[in-house]
């Protein structure tokens, strides 16, 4: 009694047990014969993977909550696949590479920071609750970045490119915040002062 609690949900959001699918476009048919996970840009040596041997880099498990920035919040998702540190460790950026255009089947693109993806609970996903993610989940890889709004979270993930300096992706190009911290409402990038102030 009396204890100050942190709150478990994001200002703005309403929980749901549901898992609404939200994308742009339709739902892409991926062969995973000739599916391959590219990273290129800014890196001393470009890497490809074939989805199995992307697999085999490594193994991880995140239990987290996931924040739509259309208001709804879904808790308690457990997430299974390769870590995104498992990647990041085979991959060396250029002096100034600190940016990421993550790229998806179809054209999808998101950008994030090397520093958003460098955390121990992002992960390259394949599975969800125990059971392999269905394709309008984003079977057969999606991104899982907790910690910020879930366009980040780009389904059908097929690449990475690193930057030298900041590029916005699909929704970022379209108005939304560059980051998207869903602790701070950076919802929408409407030029007003306040939590955005000074991010472009
Ligand atoms: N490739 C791709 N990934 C995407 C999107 C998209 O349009 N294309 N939409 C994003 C948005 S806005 C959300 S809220 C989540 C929704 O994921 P879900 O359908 O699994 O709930 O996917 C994200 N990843
Ligand atoms: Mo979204």
């Amino acid at each position: 009694m009396g204890e100050v609690q942190t709150p478990r949900v994001p200002p703005g959001q309403f929980v749901t047990d549901k898992w609404p699918v939200l994308h742009y476009g339709p739902v892409p048919r991926v062969d995973l014969g000739t599916w391959r996970f590219r990273v290129f840009g800014a890196v001393e040596e470009e890497r490809e993977w074939t989805y199995e041997a992307f697999r085999s880099l490594g193994y991880g498990e995140v239990c987290c909550d996931v924040h739509c920035v259309t208001r709804w919040t879904r808790l308690d998702n457990r997430f299974a696949g390769v870590p995104a540190r498992a990647v990041l460790r085979q991959v060396r950026p250029l002096p100034g590479a600190r940016w990421v255009m993550v790229h998806a089947e179809g054209g999808y693109t998101t950008n994030v920071t090397v520093e958003d993806l460098d955390r121990d609970d992002v992960v390259f996903a394949y599975e969800h609750d125990g059971r392999p993610l269905s394709p309008e989940h984003g079977w057969p890889l999606r991104l899982v970045v907790p910690h910020l709004y879930f366009w980040k979270s780009a389904k059908w993930v097929r690449g990475l490119e690193f930057l030298t300096e900041e590029r916005p992706g699909f929704w970022e190009a379209a108005g939304y915040h560059l980051r998207g911290d869903p602790w701070r409402e950076e919802r929408y990038d409407d030029g007003l002062p306040g939590v955005d102030a000074g991010r472009r």
